[in-house]
């Protein structure tokens, strides 16, 4: 009794310790500045233009000034004169889309002052409006809260979440009923899903793993991955796999290992695009549910940016019936070449085909 009371005093003033050299640190950094931007800096611009940072040391005695851009120095300006400024030239197309990390670090006396800054690259593309043709509809199960959705082949596969009624199926398309299943442990929601070779690969929620399967038998294979963060949709394109997490982010996997080769940030040419959900890889671009909405964003996987927007607020009010929760989950198949959509326990599945999506025209390639 004693000793516990004696361990949390210790933890109590450890903790009040360090929040007061923490708050004394955080006061003393954001009001020591040696070297600044000059302001007003337009901090968001457009991919593929440049951008020139005005930068003034508003100190003496400096020794040296570093630029940094996403951690790494960029430019070293030795012994600069009090209020001479000077600048750089930022390459978008060298750092990409996304926030960027810009940071003054200015050096005296060994002592190292920071200064930092977001620069957010815009795409430099506004995203079309695509309208889309129903070509059918197919009853879906209400009791599936769709996750993930995708064809191999003429067979569908869907993936459901809800603690305790987690799955991966085959479905029969004409009725929308599992051909075949397998449960999650009540343990684990379910996420989105994909296929590689013979592989299915089955996210989850908050547990930070990925569950394997068999294609053929459905039969949950030896090895689990683990990731960090939230598990929300996933898709390939036969090398890599994209996955999503909640944000505007992307991680590019290795299909074999898991791990994260690189970060797509999705950006239109306003903003960035949040709440990404289910995913599909269709003829060389990604499409994403965007969660909380009815929209599906067309994203290019290099760089990032949202080149079309197809409103599906008409299949939202065709397909949800009475029980059905938000728009998720898109499946192309490849040989009819039309996309089927479907959302969390909604009554319908539809096959669709966009309307004028020309890629390379939009692209300008
Ligand atoms: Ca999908």
């Amino acid at each position: 009794m004693k000793k516990t009371h004696k361990i949390s005093s210790i933890s109590l003033l450890q903790i009040f310790t360090f929040s007061f050299v923490a708050l004394f640190l955080s006061c003393s950094s954001e009001e020591t500045y040696l070297v600044v931007f000059v302001e007003p800096e337009n901090w968001s611009v457009a991919y593929g233009t440049t951008k020139k940072v005005e930068i003034v040391p508003i100190e003496t005695g400096i020794e040296v000034i570093y630029l940094k851009i996403q951690d790494s120095i960029v430019a070293k300006w030795s012994n600069p004169v009090k209020n001479k400024g000077f600048s750089y030239l930022i390459q978008t197309e060298q750092w990409g889309i996304g926030a960027k990390k810009i940071e003054l670090i200015a050096v005296k006396k060994q002592q190292e002052y920071a200064h930092e800054k977001r620069l957010i690259i815009l795409s430099d593309i506004q995203p079309k409006g695509i309208a889309y043709e129903i070509i059918n509809s197919y009853p879906h199960s209400i009791t599936h809260f769709t996750q993930g959705f995708e064809f191999d082949g003429d067979q569908l596969f869907e993936g459901t979440g809800q603690l305790g009624e987690s799955k991966l199926a085959k479905i029969q398309l004409e009725n929308g009923e599992s051909i075949q299943e397998v449960a999650l442990s009540n343990a684990y929601f379910g996420e989105g899903i994909t296929i590689v070779g013979d592989t299915v690969y089955q996210l989850t929620w908050t547990s930070n793993k990925c569950f394997l399967y068999d294609k053929n038998t459905l039969k949950p294979l030896p090895e689990v991955f683990s990731y960090s963060g939230e598990g929300w949709g996933i898709c390939n394109n036969g090398k890599e796999l994209f996955t999503s997490n909640g944000s505007h982010q992307l991680v590019v996997r290795n299909p074999k290992t898991f791990e994260p080769i690189r970060t797509l940030e999705v950006y239109t040419d306003q903003q960035a695009v949040v709440r990404l959900n289910e995913l599909e890889f269709i003829d060389g671009f990604i499409y994403a549910n965007i969660w909380m909405t009815n929209n599906i964003a067309i994203i290019e996987p290099e760089k990032g940016r949202v080149v079309g927007l197809v409103n599906a607020t008409e299949l939202v009010s065709k397909g949800r019936g009475q029980v059905g929760d938000s728009f998720n989950g898109i499946a192309y198949n490849k040989k009819r070449k039309t996309i089927f959509v479907t959302g969390k326990n909604w009554e319908k599945t539809f096959e669709i085909k966009l309307i004028d999506f020309d890629q390379k025209d939009i692209l300008g390639i």
